[in-house]
């Protein structure tokens, strides 16, 4: 459970952002995809280079779940059982992409199922470790003076918890 100092940070920040989430999501997406390449073969139907219109609808989607989970955060598994629900049994993401702390290490990770073993995502995929790396990232580029220790400590712990909620429904 976040303390309520960092519940306080990240509701600040978030409201410093405003309407610019969608914009840093989908900055985080495109450095996901540039700097972990095989995290695109979850997304083999998407035009994946620079400033992709499908993309920037992905990010404000991502932003949208994000915000939503900050305006929930006493209770983010109500919050994000729907999300967790689809990506458990339409996007059939595989659960270990989800597992936090007890999951094998990043580069154990499993790929999207039916892709080859020896093909691309064979090391990593769209982990939520990842992404969430690539948020802090951006984040931290475009908001030096407000990214203190503290802060990265609160971000850190409320991605981890989003990214349990997610988990949630697997059950
Ligand atoms: Zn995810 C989708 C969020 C993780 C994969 N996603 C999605 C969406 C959202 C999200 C909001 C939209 C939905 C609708 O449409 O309704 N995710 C999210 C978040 C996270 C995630 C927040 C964390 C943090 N995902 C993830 C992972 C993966 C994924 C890990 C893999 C691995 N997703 C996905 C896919 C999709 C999604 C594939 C679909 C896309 C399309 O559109 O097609």
């Amino acid at each position: 459970v976040l303390s309520a100092a960092e519940r306080a940070a990240v509701r600040a920040l978030w409201t410093k952002l405003g309407s610019n989430v969608g914009v840093y999501a989908t900055e985080a997406l495109e450095r996901t995809f540039l700097a972990f390449p095989t995290t695109k073969t979850y997304f083999p139907h998407f035009d994946l280079t620079p400033g992709s219109a499908q993309v920037k609808a992905h990010g404000k989607k991502v932003a949208d779940a994000l915000t939503r989970a900050v305006a929930h955060l006493d209770d983010l598994p109500t919050a994000l059982w729907a999300l967790s629900d689809l990506h458990v049994r339409q996007l059939r993401v595989d659960p270990v992409n989800f597992k936090v702390s007890t999951g094998p290490a990043l580069g154990q990770r499993s790929p999207r199922k039916g892709v080859e073993k020896d093909g691309p995502g064979r090391d990593d995929c769209l982990s939520p470790q990842l992404l969430g790396h690539c948020l802090l990232v951006t984040l931290a580029r475009h908001y030096p003076g407000d990214f203190s220790p503290a802060m990265h400590a609160s971000l850190e712990k409320f991605l981890s918890h989003v990214i349990s909620a997610l988990a949630s429904s697997y059950g």
